[in-house]
């Protein structure tokens, strides 16, 4: 890594039960999330499975409608085969999360986390993170706002095509 970026600490408050939904973060740091208070259950995947996951276009985050920690594979088939990572925080935990990962969250008890941001050592994923935070995030939205649902729904069925399409083609190749 390249360095703690000190001016963004971001925390994280959670009521049993409630979910942070699957996505990684948009200006791609390194992660280090220390959790308090209590118990959290988080379920990471390489980027790699990006399209399986049911990942929507243009965005960071992924169809909203499976339950990551325990999905329908009837109704979305490519899910099934997917590898991730499945961590279990407690009091005082911290687990590292590198750039780019994808992340899903369960409080199991209400508790809170601290996440502290870590710049990539080197000067493209720099860029990168520059780039998403200034353009892409912003255009996300202003589609979103110009065309509403439509586009939304426009997004969900894409997303669904690209997952058979790459569960059919057998992507990712290891
Ligand atoms: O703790 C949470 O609920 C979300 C944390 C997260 O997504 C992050 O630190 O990037
Ligand atoms: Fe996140």
């Amino acid at each position: 890594m390249g360095g703690f970026i000190e001016s963004m600490p971001a925390m994280f408050f959670g009521g049993s039960n409630s979910v942070t939904f699957l996505h990684y973060d948009i200006d791609l740091p390194h992660l280090f999330h220390t959790h308090f208070g209590g118990r959290k259950h988080i379920i990471l995947f390489d980027n790699k499975w990006k399209e399986r996951l049911y990942c929507i276009p243009n965005a960071t985050y992924a169809l909203e409608d499976y339950d990551v920690s325990n999905p329908d594979f009837e109704k979305f088939p490519a899910l099934k085969g997917v590898e991730g990572y499945e961590v279990f925080l407690e009091h005082g935990d911290t687990l590292f999360m590198p750039t780019g990962m994808w992340h899903w969250m369960k409080y199991l008890d209400g508790s809170f986390s601290l996440s502290l941001r870590a710049w990539d050592a080197s000067l493209l994923r720099k860029t990168q993170s520059i780039f998403n935070l200034a353009v892409k995030g912003g255009l996300d939205s202003l589609l979103k706002m110009w065309l509403k649902a439509p586009y939304a729904k426009f997004r969900e069925k894409l997303a669904i095509k690209r997952a058979e399409a790459a569960l059919a083609k057998g992507r990712p190749t290891r």
